[in-house]
């Protein structure tokens, strides 16, 4: 991996005693491997929402489901900065708008959503972000603009995952 550029310039501010911890957590949930699965990660995060289960699979870079100590302490640190629903929802918009055009389309939404079972560019997953996009996409240009990205992250915020 290696990989230790994060997009954004965003940086990692732990005390070392947090960082110590989270160590500790990715230790246990990891087994000692280089990477822990996400889902074991979540257990042992104390932000238990909707939202942490999508940040970390935002770091998750390679998509394969599990992150590295850093991805993790990255996904952390932007767990506890953006407390209100406002700022996480432009983080995301930021983070998932690619090449900065100021709408999500659907090359830009099919990169970031692959989970566990749907390898980017597989038809399967370009038709989810595809009815994705036209449930939410209200003036019909075919791309996500902020305030439709921002509801449709409200509503899958609120459904049971
Ligand atoms: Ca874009
Ligand atoms: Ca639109």
């Amino acid at each position: 991996m290696g990989n230790g550029t994060s997009r954004d310039g965003f940086h990692v501010n732990f005390t070392k005693k947090e960082e110590e911890r989270l160590q500790r957590r990715f230790q246990k949930a990891s087994g000692g491997a280089e990477k822990a699965t996400i889902p074991y990660l979540l257990q042992y995060n104390e932000i238990k929402s909707p939202f942490a289960a999508r940040a970390m699979q935002m770091f998750d870079q390679d998509g394969d489901g599990s992150l590295t100590l850093e991805q993790f302490k990255q996904a952390v640190d932007l767990l506890g900065n953006l407390t209100s629903q406002d700022q996480r929802a432009e983080y995301l918009f930021k983070y998932i708008d690619l090449d900065g055009s100021g709408t999500i389309s659907l090359e830009e939404l099919a990169h970031v959503l692959p989970g566990q079972d749907h390898p980017v560019g597989s038809q399967q997953l370009h038709e989810v972000v595809a009815n994705l996009i036209a449930a939410f996409d209200l003036d019909g240009d075919g791309e996500l603009s902020g305030s439709e990205f921002r509801a449709m992250l409200d509503a899958s915020m609120s459904a049971p995952e």
